[in-house]
């Protein structure tokens, strides 16, 4: 498949479309949705997952892969899905996880039974009730291993305790998990997403971290790629639309797990560039922006992917992240400024964009002031963690404003009908009171909405090999206020400059008016005409 002309809109099943009024979505609500999803112009939709699951995790707790949780609907409504999308020129990529399983999985109710055989699909260490066979933490919270009284042993959970890590090194775990994959590749399915797949590769030797928390030892693991190529060949997946989600990984890795010669995946997320808001790397801890180190970030994958053959998925928003207006651009004074710029600065770089739901809307955070409306289990975790670390109530809620991932996981805004048009009954996430004006129906009818920005975005692609195949270069390198970049194609130029700041902002290198007397001339931007600096949040593409 061509992967450089495709965009991909992610869908979380659970808050984009309710059908039967039980305040959560469904998969006949997508369906539903499908005419909206082909004026938006996107090419595939990532559903995250769907499959029987006791949901702690929001079905990243996986109890049958091969089967449709009933919340969300029925085997025939995934059929329906898939044909229905097709005849639009639409294909589904569905969400596999396999890092780990729910502990309510049938291969993890044998293991507790006893069973060796389904023993060794796990991760298991002898020990004793006080002393964890290492001092690893989850990524939710706490130690990473929990120990089962009647087996003697403990077992490896690099999340929730619900989600037991799989033993990859036991070729049957392999098998098993080939198995689902040929399953939905049946059944017509376009792509797969991974879900943190450079964890899968455990070391040979479990020992305590006295660095880190542990992720050392087992982030782009020691047989990660043979894994990966494995996985791809028997199941022959080589030409479909494949993507990883990498945690904490290195350039050099994902140049390995993209590049087309290595036959493991399309693409990668990785997530460097969205923690310039932690401080000393810590999630929980806040800070502004560092706008230095997103531009370094985006020069040094953007480029050096490039100049490794590797591939990267481009995206600020995902149902884990907060929503990138209220993060990076300004969601009380510029938000359709910000949303715009944010979008672009993304849509035009080198890669495969990925839209979540609801930003081509320039959705918000939910603006959360009590405890009692999150239900994301990293933050009930975390709220309690902070209080214990000596945050006030009031702290530690607005962390959880800023960093909850429940900020992603609002309803999908699409009217300004009760419940932003969601559900007709009570929803299981109560949308931010801006639903009134952000949403598809007044985006709709705003010829200069954020919706017909995305739209426009989208359609450049399409008709710009520049954007799809272009080189990468970036520009402005000190200039601590604007990303700024250079594509290049067949003798062709795009330049892109976003403003970050509420602010008039120069360029350093050039005025936009003299770039202008060179023969530039404006391909898209968020403001009328051209100014000699850059106004707030503006974003403009010049080609030549
Ligand atoms: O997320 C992996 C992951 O590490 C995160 O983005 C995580 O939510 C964040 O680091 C916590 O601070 C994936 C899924 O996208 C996420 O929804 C799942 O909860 C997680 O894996 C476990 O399956
Ligand atoms: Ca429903």
């Amino acid at each position: 498949m061509n992967i450089q002309n495709k965009v991909v809109y992610q869908i979380y099943p659970k808050s984009f479309y309710d059908t039967n009024g039980d305040g959560l979505g469904d998969l006949p609500g997508i369906t539903a949705k499908l005419d909206y999803l082909k004026e938006l112009g996107v090419d595939l939709l990532w559903l995250t997952p769907f499959f029987v699951s006791p949901q702690n995790d929001n079905g990243y707790d996986v109890a049958d892969y091969c089967a449709v949780d009933p919340r969300f609907g029925t085997m025939e409504d995934v059929d329906t899905l898939i044909r229905t999308a097709k005849t639009r020129g639409i294909g589904l990529m569905f969400d596999m996880v396999f890092n780990h399983t729910s502990t309510e999985h049938a291969w993890f109710k044998r293991a507790l039974a006893g069973d060796p055989d389904y023993m060794d699909y796990y991760i298991w260490r002898d020990g004793t009730p006080d002393a964890p066979p290492t001092n690893w933490e989850s990524k939710f919270g706490g130690n990473a291993w929990e120990y089962v009284p009647a087996l003697g042993k403990y077992y490896l959970h690099l999340f929730d305790v619900t989600q037991a890590d799989l033993n990859w090194e036991n070729p049957r775990v392999r098998e098993e998990l080939k198995n689902v994959i040929r399953f939905w590749k049946a059944k017509g399915v376009e792509g797969f997403r991974f879900d943190v797949v450079n964890l899968i590769s455990k070391p040979e030797v479990f020992e305590d971290d006295h660095e880190g928390d542990g992720r050392r030892f087992y982030t782009d693991g020691r047989h990660v790629h043979e894994f990966l190529k494995e996985l791809t060949r028997d199941t022959g997946i080589d030409t479909m639309m494949t993507v990883g989600e990498m945690s904490s990984t290195s350039l050099e890795n994902c140049i390995r797990y993209s590049n087309p010669a290595e036959k493991e995946l399309s693409m990668v997320f990785s997530f460097h560039h969205l923690k310039i808001d932690y401080k000393g790397g810590v999630k929980w801890a806040l800070q502004k922006p560092d706008i230095m180190a997103l531009k370094k970030l985006f020069a040094v994958w953007q480029e050096g992917m490039a100049a490794g053959g590797g591939w990267n998925a481009v995206f600020w928003c995902n149902h884990d992240q907060p929503r990138v207006v209220s993060r990076f651009g300004d969601d009380e004074r510029y938000p359709k400024e910000s949303a715009k710029m944010l979008g672009a600065c993304i849509h035009l770089m080198r890669g495969t964009p990925y839209i979540y739901q609801g930003e081509e809307l320039g959705m918000t955070n939910a603006q959360y002031t009590d405890i009692a409306q999150y239900k994301d289990v990293e933050s009930l975790n975390y709220y309690k963690i902070l209080l214990n670390e000596g945050k006030s109530k009031e702290e530690a809620l607005h962390i959880l404003s800023v960093r909850s991932r429940d900020n992603s996981r609002t309803p999908m805004q699409w009217s300004a009908a009760a419940n932003a048009g969601f559900t007709s009954g009570t929803p299981w996430l109560t949308p931010p009171a801006n639903f009134n004006t952000i949403n598809t129906e007044a985006e709709f009818v705003d010829a200069d909405s954020v919706f017909r920005f995305y739209q426009k975005l989208i359609r450049l692609r399409k008709e710009q090999p520049i954007i799809q195949k272009g080189d990468i270069f970036f520009l402005e390198r000190e200039n601590a206020s604007v990303v700024a970049y250079e594509r290049a194609y067949a003798g062709r130029k795009l330049r892109v400059y976003c403003n970050f700041r509420a602010a008039n902002v120069p360029l350093m290198e050039d005025s936009l008016a003299a770039l202008t007397d060179e023969g530039w001339s404006k391909l898209i931007g968020n403001y009328d005409g051209l100014a000699v600096d850059l106004r707030p949040y503006e974003v403009v593409a010049l080609e030549k």
